[in-house]
């Protein structure tokens, strides 16, 4: 009788990495083994034991009938047949990194929280960042809002700032919730669309429902397509409590702002993006960690004091409604900086649990119906994604804190608790765990003592009426470039509508309230007649404008972590390259040579030129800007390759800056270009000035009307 021999052998448990890794760099692998556990350990089963042979059932001979009583390939399969989790019904996708929150300051007259008193203190935090229509496998960069959820591992317990990239929500009270979510979904009889809200259901929804007026005016905008994860702000949406050590509350407004910025792609990219590289926003996540460009944000509060409540024109407890920046200004509180990729992205980023209500002793809720909600949503919703009501005990989720209550048992407890008293008060256990009094010493949990004097009725608010006037103080506050990507992203939008009285709808009763260009403009690109007026008054906001609002004022001025990709064939100039990737860095930007295909290319001086990628391999969509360096037979080679002349008019008609060198500029005659503020004919070692200058800007707006023209 003859048995395959296993394959395994001791020199491999040593850690000898038998996997075909094709191009991987060193330093990759040597990170993966850095991070692997498993490191000369033998492959065991779950109970221990060693495994000699994991490539055969068990069976009746060679040729047999596999046997039931192999434990070892039933306890295997048996595990990866359970392996899936519910994905979460929003947010599903996702991604995630840990790091750090610093304090500036001592903010004690605002808040007793700890972890803002300290500037010396730095407080472990872990970030997810999520679409929230589509679901777990769809792509990073549709047209969709985005979590910005941070989970903080304070002294005093963990903080959970659960918010968007944007800073106001579609509905007014948590009850609406299932009924918007069910809108904005996948269509029920077909699954369509994945990712997106272009369709009926959302439309009709959103055009019954005028409360939702002003966060669809911001998904129509630049903020729902951000250029990348770390280029986005970050909202606590709901107002807040804060109270200090002498037990004073002050409402608050959460903010977190990019260092590099705030911007976003462009439609055409966008939508290139998702079926390119549908990961886009988590891979350039986990590169800029990897390359040690941390992603960093300051985080702030608006402060209105306790007596101020009432003298705004809007209500502060209604989440579609933001505190203009010019009315409240924004006090930076400290900075988050996230420097580590998860090592497991299931354990971490699919299992971490975030809820509205963990906060800590300095934080406290308001009476927003929509968070009152939540606090209720995010626990019920753990319990049965993640299967029982012990997720607090998952790694990730766990706080740093000591955990003792006389809470126990239930499904996937992990706790072995100590003790006969898991009950309080206990006389058997010497009285322990024991409350603690509130305070600074003690510093025990307690609720801000609100006065609430009232009928218990189902009934909004008077002040929640309004529903117009932000959108349009919105839109008012987009640049001229930012309202025409509005007016296609809504055309775009109710295009894919069906009916045609849903668009008429969404014109007539939405838009033509919010702005009647707006709404003519688009009623113009449906084939619908212009609304002459809107449909109900809407009230004179304080503020005409919000210049805090556009992107176009929410640049870093800087080039810090761009990408360039320099575009080469045989007989290219090497030197100017290395002159550039010598400028770049010191800018703190990075640059990527491209060849036809990925193999090296020879310089014109006959030198090896190793290239990172084929233009097709990485194309223009991923890069903030191209430089074409010269080289008469690179040139000439270039101009024959139809995927390099595409390149060009891709990062032409994406409004990128592109940096031209020597014989490069013979390009823009066969492409019919003409140089502009970002198309630099002479980006020579002197000039690369001007072409960094056009990469800070982001994007060269005076040129979006011409370049609508250009087929890529
Ligand atoms: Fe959520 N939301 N939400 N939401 N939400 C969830 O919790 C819910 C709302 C937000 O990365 C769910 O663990 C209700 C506003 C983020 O894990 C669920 C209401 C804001 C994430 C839930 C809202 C958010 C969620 C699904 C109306 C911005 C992802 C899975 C009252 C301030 C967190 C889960 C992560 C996730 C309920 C409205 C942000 C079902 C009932 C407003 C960033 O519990």
């Amino acid at each position: 009788m003859s048995t395959k021999k296993p394959t395994v052998n001791k020199s491999q448990l040593a850690g000898t990495d038998t996997l075909d890794r094709g191009n991987t760099n060193a330093k990759l692998e040597s990170l993966e083994q850095f991070r692997s556990d498993a490191t000369e350990q033998a492959l065991r089963t779950n109970q221990g034991v060693k495994i000699a042979d994991n490539q055969n059932t068990l069976r009746a001979g060679p040729r047999g009938p596999s046997l039931l009583e192999d434990f070892i390939m039933r306890e295997k399969i048996t595990h990866f047949d359970h392996e899936r989790i519910p994905e979460r019904i929003v947010h599903a996708r996702g991604t995630g990194a840990h790091g750090y929150f610093q304090s500036y300051d001592a903010h004690s007259a605002l808040t007793k929280a700890g972890f803002l008193q300290d500037p010396s203190k730095k407080t472990p935090v872990f970030v997810r960042f999520s679409t929230v229509q589509g679901p777990r496998g769809s792509g990073d960069t549709v047209r969709d809002v985005r979590g910005f959820a941070v989970k903080f591992f304070t002294d005093e317990g963990n903080f959970d700032l659960v918010g968007n990239n944007m800073p106001v929500f579609f509905i007014q009270d948590a009850v609406k919730f299932p009924d918007f979510v069910h809108a904005v979904k996948p269509e029920p009889h077909n699954e369509i669309p994945t990712g997106g809200s272009a369709h009926d259901t959302f439309w009709d929804f959103v055009s019954l429902v005028p409360e939702s007026a002003h966060m669809v005016i911001w998904a129509m905008s630049d903020r729902a397509i951000p250029k990348s994860l770390r280029t986005m702000q970050g909202f606590g949406v709901h107002t807040f409590r804060m109270i200090n050590a002498e037990g004073k509350s002050s409402f608050v407004k959460f903010h977190w702002r990019p260092t590099v910025g705030t911007c976003s792609l462009v439609w055409d990219e966008a939508q290139k993006l998702a079926g390119k590289d549908t990961d886009y926003h988590r891979r350039d996540l986990w590169e800029s960690i990897e390359m040690g460009d941390y992603p960093e944000w300051e985080f702030g509060v608006q402060v209105v004091a306790e007596e101020d409540e009432h003298k705004f024109d809007f209500d502060l407890l209604d989440p579609t409604k933001i505190i203009p920046e010019e009315l409240v200004p924004i006090t930076p509180l400290g900075k988050m900086v996230l420097n580590r990729n998860p090592d497991n992205f299931f354990a971490e980023v699919e299992q971490v649990a975030f809820c509205p209500g963990h906060i800590v002793p300095g934080i406290d809720f308001s009476n927003d119906p929509l968070l009152q909600g939540r606090l209720f949503s995010y626990t019920d919703t753990q319990i049965s994604r993640l299967g029982g009501p012990n997720f607090h005990e998952l790694p990730i989720n766990r706080a740093i804190t000591p955990v003792h209550n006389g809470q126990r048992d239930a499904m996937h407890r992990t706790t072995i608790d100590k003790g006969r008293a898991s009950y309080e008060p206990n006389s058997i256990d010497g009285g322990w765990p024991k409350e603690t009094l509130p305070g600074p010493e003690d510093g025990g949990f307690e609720s801000y003592p609100e006065r609430i004097d009232a009928y218990k009725i189902r009934q909004r608010s008077d002040s929640f009426a309004d529903h117009f006037s932000q959108a349009r103080l919105f839109y008012k506050s987009m640049s001229a470039h930012e309202q025409e990507h509005i007016i296609a992203a809504y055309s775009f939008e109710l295009g894919k509508v069906e009916r045609e009285l849903i668009r008429a709808r969404q014109v007539n009763e939405i838009l033509a309230n919010i702005d009647l260009e707006l709404a003519g403009r688009v009623a113009k690109n449906l084939g619908l007649p212009a609304p002459t007026a809107g449909t109900v008054d809407v009230p004179t906001p304080s503020l005409e404008q919000s210049p805090a609002l556009s992107q176009a004022n929410l640049l870093s001025g800087d080039i810090k972590t761009r990408k360039v990709a320099v575009l080469v064939a045989n007989g290219v100039d090497g030197a100017i390259i290395d002159a550039l990737k010598k400028a770049l860095k010191a800018e703190g930007a990075h640059a990527k040579v491209l060849g036809p295909t990925s193999a090296p290319v020879t310089t014109a001086d006959g030198k090896t030129l190793a290239v990172d990628a084929s233009m097709e391999g990485l194309p223009s969509i991923a890069f903030d800007a191209v430089f074409v360096p010269g080289g008469a037979e690179s040139i000439k080679a270039l101009s024959r390759d139809g995927v390099a002349l595409h390149y060009v008019l891709e990062a032409y008609k994406h409004l990128k800056a592109i940096g031209l060198h020597g014989e490069a500029r013979q390009l823009l005659v066969g492409l019919k270009l003409e140089v502009d503020a970002g198309l630099i004919e002479d980006a020579d070692a002197s000039g690369f000035s001007r072409f960094f200058a056009a990469i800070a800007q982001h994007r060269v707006w005076a040129r979006e009307p011409k370049a609508k023209a250009v087929p890529a």
